[in-house]
């Protein structure tokens, strides 16, 4: 039977490199399609045991040149739109650059498979972030939209023009509203990578305390190797549609904290309040976490807790890992990193 071929761009990052694996383990052909800067992060593929089976390409979303050359060069069955510029608190100093590449960039992606009349599937990430300021206990794909950051908004007017070119050209386009997910892989920007491996290197005597920002904010956490079988579930159905993709279960960044400690069998104690949080060792009264108001975001997301029952109807799928045995996953890896 002939190979399935797959674009993955953004194949470098924490989902590129799980759904890389995964359509690997399938039998697919995948090109894994980076911009040349993120080049030196290949270090997922190859803790993943994919490199060498991968076909590397370059591309930038912000050069329709590149897509076009990319899109016409291979015949591809299915395409994951998953490059972008990802961490939230960047998009506030960077709202153009933000933009061009997270909104825009998807535009060129669609606006290439209409012109070229490309018979592809087209997958989507969509982001819990646009739902922002949210007015509802639990986000499905119903709820109504109110993003609070310029990456919330630019995700928004992607999945909206994903939705447009479904509808208007009939294009097999799906949005997958992935509330947070995270793994070893995750970046170290983000706030449950940066918990682990800094809490990893306080154990090892390598780092004094973490700092944080706002530690009473709320999210729905899963794991990203659960998330990234959603993906490939969306352009294997019979019609495209947007799909919720969630634990259902909420944590406040203080409850990771937590979390972990109870794994390093430490106890701490909480002090204060806002700004002036601290939480010390009962043990020997160090100080091993503090809130610094420069990891505060411009404005913030409070709570997200995400209604995945659309998903589990129509795509059977569930998340296989929960809170702890995400914390644990990858406290034990950054443990084992940090050691030396
Ligand atoms: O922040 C708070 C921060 O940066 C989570 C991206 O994958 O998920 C992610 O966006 C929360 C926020 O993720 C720190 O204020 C406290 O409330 O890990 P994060 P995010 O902003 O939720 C969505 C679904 C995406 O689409 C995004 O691409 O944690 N927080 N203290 C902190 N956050 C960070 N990064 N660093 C801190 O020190």
């Amino acid at each position: 039977m002939k190979k399935k071929i797959a674009l993955v761009t953004g194949s470098a990052g924490q989902d590129g490199s799980y759904l890389c694996k995964l359509l690997i383990d399938k039998k697919y052909k995948v090109i894994a399609a980076d911009r040349r800067s993120s080049r030196n992060s290949f270090e997922r593929h190859k803790e993943l045991g994919i490199y060498d089976y991968l076909i590397y390409e370059d591309f930038d979303l912000t050069d329709l040149g590149s897509i076009v050359k990319l899109l016409t060069k291979y015949k591809f069955d299915e395409i994951y739109n998953l490059a972008g510029q990802s961490f939230v608190q960047t998009s506030f100093f960077a709202p153009f650059t933000t933009s061009e590449i997270v909104a825009h960039g998807v535009l060129r992606i669609l606006e290439t498979i209409r012109m070229f009349n490309l018979k592809t599937k087209f997958y989507q990430a969509s982001s819990s972030e646009m739902f922002g300021k949210t007015f509802s206990s639990t986000q499905n794909e119903k709820t109504m939209f109110y993003p609070r950051s310029p990456y919330g908004v630019a995700k928004l007017y992607a999945h909206h023009i994903t939705k447009n070119y479904r509808e208007s050209f009939n294009i097999f386009a799906c949005s997958g509203i992935l509330f947070n997910h995270e793994s070893p892989l995750r970046g170290e920007e983000f706030v449950t990578k940066k918990i682990t491996k800094h809490l990893a290197q306080v154990f090892h005597g390598k780092r004094k305390y973490l700092e944080l920002g706002n530690i009473e904010s709320k999210r729905d956490w899963g794991f990203a190797g659960d998330y990234v079988e959603a993906m490939w579930k969306m352009l294997q159905q019979k019609n495209p549609d947007d799909y919720v993709i969630a634990t259902n279960k909420i944590f406040s960044v203080k409850d990771f904290v937590n979390e972990c400690f109870k794994i390093l069998k430490i106890k701490v104690k909480w002090y204060g309040s806002g700004i002036k949080t601290i939480a010390k060792d009962v043990k020997t009264k160090k100080i091993l976490v503090k809130v610094n108001p420069k990891f505060f975001r411009a404005s913030e997301v409070d709570y997200l807790k995400g209604d995945y029952s659309k998903a589990k109807k129509k795509l059977k799928w569930i998340p296989k890992t929960d809170f702890k045995k995400l914390v644990k996953i990858m406290l034990d890896y950054d443990l084992s990193k940090e050691e030396f």
